[in-house]
C-alpha cells in the first residue's frame, strides 16, 4: 500500500512553522528568524519514503492584511485549508489564541484530522505545559495534541509518524526525487531576504523584496545576480550601508548559506534598486509570486 497526502502547518507567525517544516524534511528549505512573518509563500516541502510521499506545506504566520503583499500571503493560507488531507496548527508555548476568528473557525469545524502542536516546550516547565496544554484542547477539541520543540526535535518523529498514520491511500504526486516545488531562484532570493531580516531594523525588512535576475550553473561554480528592491531612496542607502559595508555582509553571508544549499561554490552579485510601492502594486506582487487576482 502507498499513502501520499497534503500536510499543511498553519499558525500564527514566528510560532516556529518553518523549523517544523525543517526538521520534517532535514534541510534547511525554509528561512527561519526570530522576526514575524518570514516566509511569504507557501512553499512546498516533500518527504520521500519506499511507501509514503508526505507534501508539507510552510505557510505565511496570520495576521490582518494590512497592504497587498500580505493580503496574498494570506491568500496562501487560504489555499493551505482547501488542498489539506492534514492540518497541522502550531501555536507556541504563552500563546493565548489564533487572532483571525474566520481561520480559528476553520480548523475547529475541520472535517480532516488536526494535529495541534503545541512548539518551544524546551521554553517551559512542566507546570506552565499543563496549563496550556488544557487551554488549547478546550479550545481546539477535534484536534489531537502533541507537545514538542521543532528546534531540539523533542516528538517531532512521533508527529511524523502520526500523519503517516492519518494520509490517504494514494498514489506519489510528485517524482519521488523532488524534494519542493520552488525554483533554484526562489531559494537564492529567500537566502537572501533572511540576511536582510537579521540585520536590518523596522520596517526595513518588510519593504525589501529579492529577484534573482541571473543563475548560470557551470561545473564548479554557479554565477548569480539579484537585485534587491526597496520602496523608497532612503531604504537604499541604509541597505548599502557605509561604503557598502552592510550589503557586503549580506552577500558574503548569503552566498555562505547558498553554498550549503546547492553543495556548490558560488559566485553572488548583489545590487539595490528602488521600486516605488511594490508592496501594494498588482502587476509587481504578481512578478514576484504572489499570486493576485
Ligand atoms: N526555543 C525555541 N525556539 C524555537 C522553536 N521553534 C522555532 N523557534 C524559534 O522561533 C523563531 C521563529 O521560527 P520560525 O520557524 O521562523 O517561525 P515561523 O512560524 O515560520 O514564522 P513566520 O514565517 O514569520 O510566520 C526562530 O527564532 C526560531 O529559532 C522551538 O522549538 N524552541
Ligand atoms: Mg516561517
Amino acid at each position: 500500500m502507498h499513502k501520499a497526502g497534503f500536510v499543511n502547518i498553519i499558525g500564527n507567525p514566528n510560532v516556529g512553522k518553518s523549523t517544523l517544516m525543517n526538521a520534517f524534511i532535514g534541510e534547511k528549505l525554509s528561512i527561519i528568524t526570530s522576526k514575524a512573518q518570514t516566509t511569504r509563500h507557501r512553499i512546498l516541502g516533500i518527504v520521500n519514503g519506499d511507501d509514503f510521499q508526505v507534501i508539507l506545506s510552510d505557510t505565511p504566520g496570520i495576521i490582518k492584511p494590512a497592504y497587498e503583499l500580505q493580503a496574498s500571503m494570506m491568500d496562501f493560507v487560504k489555499s493551505a485549508f482547501e488542498d489539506a488531507d492534514v492540518l497541522v496548527y502550531m501555536v507556541e508555548i504563552g500563546e493565548k489564541e489564533l487572532k483571525d476568528e474566520a481561520f480559528f473557525k476553520k480548523i475547529t469545524n475541520s472535517k480532516i484530522p488536526v494535529l495541534l502542536l503545541l512548539n518551544k516546550i524546551d521554553k517551559s516547565n512542566q507546570e506552565l505545559l499543563e496549563e496550556q496544554a488544557e487551554i488549547w484542547q478546550k479550545k481546539v477539541p477535534n484536534a489531537e495534541f502533541y507537545p514538542i520543540s521543532a528546534l531540539n526535535g523533542f516528538n517531532v518523529q512521533n508527529v511524523f509518524d502520526r500523519i503517516i498514520e492519518l494520509l490517504p491511500e494514494s498514489p506519489a504526486f510528485y517524482p519521488k526525487d523532488q524534494l519542493t516545488d520552488k525554483p533554484e531562484r526562489f531559494f537564492v532570493n529567500e537566502a537572501i531576504r533572511e540576511k536582510i531580516l537579521m540585520h536590518y531594523k523596522k520596517e526595513i525588512p518588510y519593504a525589501v523584496e529579492v529577484d534573482t535576475e541571473e543563475f548560470f550553473e557551470e561545473d564548479n561554480i554557479i554565477r548569480m545576480r539579484s537585485v534587491i528592491m526597496v520602496e523608497r531612496e532612503t531604504q537604499k542607502g541604509i541597505i548599502i550601508g557605509h561604503k557598502g559595508s552592510a550589503l557586503k555582509r549580506v552577500g558574503v553571508e548569503a552566498r555562505k548559506d547558498l553554498e550549503k544549499f546547492f553543495g556548490k561554490q558560488v559566485h553572488l552579485e548583489l545590487y539595490v534598486k528602488v521600486n516605488k510601492n511594490w508592496r501594494n502594486n498588482h502587476s509587481q506582487l504578481r512578478r514576484f509570486g504572489y499570486n493576485q487576482k
